[in-house]
């Protein structure tokens, strides 16, 4: 199963992805996502310029052998760069592997230990009214699992928004320069249990709400905010304080029983060790396509069952349909499976990237079809070159930079 080619494509189907395409010399090819949002070339160059000439001439079949000859012996270990280059080679190589085996990736990750995968959606809204709206319209579409964000009263602008009513929710933005969004912690501390209380008012306990605080807030603070929407009985807050100071968390710990989400900026299970294994988290957010794939994420979620610590994989629009099919086979067969983000796609997006999951009831099937299921359109890709694009910044009332 000699490689004899590695091609990197970039198109912008309404926003930008990356794909890796592997090709054996018996004409079998496997696809991977290497998209990393507002640094896409960075990969793409990374893949191109070092990772794909190595390629050539590679056994495909040894997946292991390949994933720890680019982790160690590039020297140079970790990074969103490097991991998701590695991730996209190691979904290629899964997708190569299951197209050989004519099985699905998740059989040959074990099979399945469930019927469908749970997913969540998001509803958001300029006003609370708006987004009871939006949570309606999802419900009425089988969503089990919602995430709710609304307008902060008072913020000019803030995360998890869509730009206008009724629109898909889309943080990057076109152009060279990010945009701004506006940060105030007090307005945002004394607005949110008016949301969480609004929600549950109108729509009942049934459905798991979920929240994402998106690294705003100090771990005091955070624990103040879990605290205090105890009794909206919340699935999860997500990232409620940066987490590069893990034993941050402990203080959160100290303070709520409301169940924290974390991991979508790691990239390798060193990120993680300690919130897994102090059981500071509750469930591990990080992706095939930005955590080295399916073979890193593996070692992830083992390590976190340790630990009853369960998966909730990110799946923003900025993973393509690849890295989100990728996901959907580690979902099916992994027995610690908490939950998975799904924000969909655009018509367009879809045209490029031609997918076989299901969605029913609120729950997503990932295809029974050999390998990821997945196939990329090379021809429809070359009508959507590349465009800048950026994720915003934020900034306190006072000018500070915070964390966006
Ligand atoms: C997010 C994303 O889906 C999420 O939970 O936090 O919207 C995230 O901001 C983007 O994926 C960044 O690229
Ligand atoms: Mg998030």
């Amino acid at each position: 199963m000699k490689i004899i080619k590695a091609e990197v494509f970039v198109t912008c189907p309404d926003r930008n992805f990356v794909t890796l395409k592997i090709t054996t010399e018996e004409g079998v090819y496997g696809i991977g996502d290497a998209t990393l949002n507002g640094r896409e070339l960075s990969v793409a160059s990374y893949l191109q310029d070092h990772l794909c000439p190595q390629l050539v001439g590679m056994d495909a079949s040894r997946i292991e052998d390949i994933w720890q000859t680019f982790y160690r012996g590039a020297y140079w270990r970790r990074g969103p760069v490097t991991m998701t280059a590695i991730a996209a080679i190691d979904m290629a190589l899964w997708d190569i592997k299951g197209k050989v085996a004519g099985m699905p990736v998740y059989d040959l990750l074990g099979g399945a230990s469930r019927e469908g995968v749970m997913v969540y959606c998001h509803a958001t809204g300029h006003s609370i009214d708006e987004l009871l709206e939006d949570y309606a319209k999802h419900q009425e579409m089988g969503f089990k699992a919602i995430r709710v964000q609304a307008k902060v009263p008072g913020i000019a602008s803030n995360y998890g928004i869509s730009k206008s009513k009724g629109a898909a929710y889309e943080p990057a933005s076109k152009g060279i320069r990010p945009d701004v969004e506006s940060w105030s912690t007090e307005k945002y501390l004394n607005f949110a249990p008016k949301m969480f209380e609004a929600v549950r008012n109108k729509f009942g306990f049934d459905d798991h709400i979920l929240h994402d605080i998106h690294h705003r807030l100090t771990p005091m603070e955070a624990a103040r905010l879990g605290k205090s929407v105890e009794d909206y009985k919340l699935f999860w807050m997500e990232d409620p304080t940066p987490a590069e100071n893990q034993e941050g968390f402990r203080l959160i710990r100290q303070h709520t029983t409301t169940p924290i989400a974390v991991g979508e900026v790691f990239n390798s299970i060193w990120d993680c060790k300690q919130l897994i294994e102090e059981q500071l988290i509750d469930y591990i957010r990080s992706t095939v396509t930005h955590a080295g794939g399916i073979t890193h994420m593996r070692r992830i979620a083992d390590f976190a069952a340790m630990y009853q610590v369960r998966t909730g994989s990110h799946g923003p629009s900025d993973i393509s349909p690849i890295g989100m099919a990728a996901g959907l086979h580690l979902d099916m067969w992994v027995p610690n499976f908490g939950l998975q983000e799904f924000m969909g796609y655009s018509e367009r997006m879809l045209s490029v990237f031609e997918t076989n999951w299901t969605f029913e009831n609120g729950y997503m099937h990932p295809s029974n079809k050999p390998g990821l299921g997945i196939d990329f359109n090379e021809e429809e890709a070359k009508k959507y070159p590349y465009q800048p694009a950026n994720l915003p910044i934020a900034r306190l009332e006072d000018g500070t930079l915070w964390n966006w």
